[in-house]
Parts: C-alpha cells; sequence; structure tokens
C-alpha cells in the first residue's frame, strides 16, 4: 500500500460474524421470523413501539456476551498505525471496532449503546433495555427511541463520508451484502475519483462487480492478511 496515503474502510455486519453477532440475510439472519418492514423503519416504531424496542434491546443486551474478532482487532491496529487519513464507515451498530481499539469510527446506521430522546433530541450513552419507557437523562421525557437509522431515513454524516470518499486513494468493503443504500453505493463513487477498490467478503456481494480486486473468506482471515 507505498501510494496509497487515505484510506475509507466500510464494514458490514460480517465483520461482527465471528464474534457471534448474527448478520441480516445469511441462513442465521436477523431478519429470520421478522419482516424487515415489521422493524426497521419509523412506522413500524409508530405502529409497534414495544415490539421494536423488544428487537433492539435484545441485540443490545447481546453486546455484554460477545468480544472483538481478529478482523476488528487489525483494523484498530491499521488505525492506530495508518500516518494518513482513514476512516472506517460501518453500517453496524455495534461497538466491537471501537472496543478493539479503533477510533477512527463513524456509525452511519447508529448505534445500539445510544438512546435518542424525541422531545429534546438529545442523544444519550444507553446499555439497558428501552422498552420499559425510561426517562431520558437530559429532560426526563419518557420519550427515548433507539439511536438507530431505519428505512426511510436519512444516513448519519453523510457530507463526512463524501468528503474522505472523494480524497479516498483505496475503498476497501468488509463483510456486507451490498444490499443497502446509499453504503452499497459508495464504491462506484469511490471508483469515480479514482480510488482503487477492495471487497473482502464470505461470498460474492451485490456489489462485487464493482470491485478492482475481491477476496473470497471470513473476515477474521482476511483481514489481518490485507492489514499485515
Ligand atoms: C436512505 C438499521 C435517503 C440498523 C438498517 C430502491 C433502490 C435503492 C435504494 C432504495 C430503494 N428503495 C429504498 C431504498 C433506500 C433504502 C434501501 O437501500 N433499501 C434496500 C432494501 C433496497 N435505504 C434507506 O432507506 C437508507 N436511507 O436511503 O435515505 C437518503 C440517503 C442519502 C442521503 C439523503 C437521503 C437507510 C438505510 C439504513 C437501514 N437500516 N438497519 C440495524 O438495525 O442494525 S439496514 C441493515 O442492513 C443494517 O444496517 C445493515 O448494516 C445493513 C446492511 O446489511 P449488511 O451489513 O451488509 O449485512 P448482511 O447480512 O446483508 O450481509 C452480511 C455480509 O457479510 C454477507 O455478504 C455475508 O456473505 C458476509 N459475511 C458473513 N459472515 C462473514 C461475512 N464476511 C466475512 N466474514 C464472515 N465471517
Amino acid at each position: 500500500m507505498s501510494a496509497i496515503a487515505n484510506i475509507v474502510i466500510l464494514t458490514g455486519a460480517g465483520v461482527s460474524a465471528e464474534s457471534g453477532l448474527a448478520t441480516f440475510r445469511g441462513p442465521d439472519g436477523l431478519w429470520e421470523g421478522h419482516r424487515v418492514e415489521d422493524v426497521c423503519t419509523p412506522e413500524a416504531f409508530a405502529r409497534d413501539a414495544g415490539f421494536v424496542h423488544r428487537f433492539y434491546d435484545m441485540r443490545r443486551a447481546a453486546l455484554e456476551t460477545v468480544a472483538p474478532n481478529a478482523a476488528h482487532e487489525a483494523l484498530a491496529r491499521l488505525d492506530r498505525e495508518w500516518p494518513g487519513e482513514l476512516l472506517i464507515v460501518t453500517q453496524n451498530v455495534d461497538d466491537l471496532h471501537e472496543r478493539a481499539g479503533a477510533s477512527r469510527v463513524l456509525h452511519m446506521h447508529g448505534e445500539l449503546r445510544s438512546a435518542w430522546c424525541l422531545d429534546c433530541d438529545a442523544r444519550s450513552g444507553w446499555t439497558g433495555p428501552l422498552g420499559d419507557a425510561p426517562e431520558c437523562p437530559a429532560c426526563g421525557a419518557r420519550a427515548l427511541r433507539p439511536d438507530i437509522v431505519w428505512f426511510g431515513e436519512i444516513p448519519y454524516q453523510m457530507e463526512r463520508i463524501e468528503a474522505a470518499l472523494a480524497r479516498a486513494d483505496l475503498f476497501v468493503s468488509i463483510g456486507t451484502s451490498g444490499a443497502v443504500y446509499p453504503a452499497a453505493g459508495f464504491v462506484r463513487a469511490a471508483r469515480a475519483y479514482g480510488a482503487e477498490t477492495l471487497e473482502l467478503n464470505l461470498e460474492a456481494s451485490q456489489g462485487s462487480f464493482a470491485f478492482d480486486e475481491t477476496r473470497r473468506g471470513p473476515a477474521s482471515v482476511l483481514v489481518p492478511e490485507w492489514v499485515a
């Protein structure tokens, strides 16, 4: 990676799969038994907040039982050592990149360990359940929702992501099916800006055709190999 100065890395559920967190569209997929529209939309939340809270409360609780894997550790090492610009844009809402020690992390779809108050708009760190309508730490209202970007909602920090893609010399996608936009379009934006593009994934994704190079295998093997 000698001529590379600036790197953008996109991660998806596949980077956390070997830590024991279910992916969305695999055989053990999170969507199994749940239609996407039944859970990850503002309409679903308006229709049955308790059901949506249970889905996220279960996933937030699961964070207590998992740990970063070798892929998270390798990315954190790269983040610590890389002298140029580097941004890990993650679609994941777990905190495993941070727990591995990465700091240049951007959660474009929000975070399980954050709660958003619909009364005062404050975001607060949160580790417990939200289903029992706890008080907002900032204003006391019982109006907290998961701080998660649902379908139809605008992902976080899109300008910052687009600026990073415009400066990237290398774009690496790890563990994502390329099923969800705008994340699935980042590879084409990076190419248009002249970046090299690399996909590390267990299997072909919906975007594999757009990458200069694709490597197949588990992230815990491919990512340390790539970072080395
Ligand atoms: C928006 C919440 C406007 C968080 C999620 C028609 C065409 C194009 C777009 C649309 C369309 N109709 C609607 C849209 C827009 C829509 C969309 O893309 N729909 C899709 C279904 C077509 N997108 C939106 O609504 C977004 N908002 O567009 O706003 C806008 C945009 C920009 C600027 C202004 C306005 C909002 C999208 C966010 C939705 N929220 N979830 C949560 O609950 O976790 S989506 C959900 O899917 C998760 O966020 C997840 O991160 C995301 C992507 O899934 P993946 O991470 O890729 O996981 P998946 O299971 O699919 O794949 C795992 C991969 O890993 C697999 O390839 C597998 O092979 C691999 N793998 C498995 N194990 C391993 C592995 N790889 C390596 N090692 C392993 N061990």
